[in-house]
């Protein structure tokens, strides 16, 4: 069985099933976008809620995997060499799941770079208006 001792994350939100993916997310506009990858690769996850309206994503816990505080953010057991890898920021936990399945990116070069301009277009420039939506919820 994995072990995920390493990440204090995993106290607070414990794994019932820690081979699989750890999501630790909401239901949010960046929140989602990851969890709809995860749903359109068809990789088994386990989804945490850290509820943004409670500050969860302020405690010590949380801020172990993420020191920004914000969700999205995710574990992966069986990371690159077979060792776990904790990861934040939905755009770079989007690239990584593509890289990691292969799918939902070119790997043409150039058709690959030209994807990852509209992911960081995305982050950049849409994410930051829409993600406000975790104040409001306060
Ligand atoms: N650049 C970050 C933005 C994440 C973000 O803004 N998350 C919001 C929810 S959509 C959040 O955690 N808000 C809680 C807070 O700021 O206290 C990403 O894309 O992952």
């Amino acid at each position: 069985m994995t072990d995920l001792s390493a990440f204090p994350i995993a106290t607070r939100w414990p794994a019932s099933h820690p081979d699989r993916l750890q999501l630790y997310s909401y239901a949010t506009p960046n929140g989602v976008k990851v969890s709809i990858a995860l749903e359109e690769l068809g990789l088994p996850y386990e989804a945490h809620a850290v509820h943004i309206g409670k500050d969860e994503n302020s405690t010590p816990e949380f801020l172990s995997l993420n020191p920004n505080g914000k969700i999205p953010a995710m574990i992966d057991p069986d990371g690159p060499g077979g060792r776990p890898i904790g990861l934040f920021e939905s755009g770079a936990i989007l690239l990584y799941l593509t890289d990691k399945t292969g799918r939902l990116i070119p790997a043409d070069p150039a058709r690959r770079y030209e994807t990852i301009q509209w992911v960081f277009f995305q982050m950049a420039s849409i994410g930051p208006i829409f993600g406000q939506v975790g104040f409001f919820h306060k």
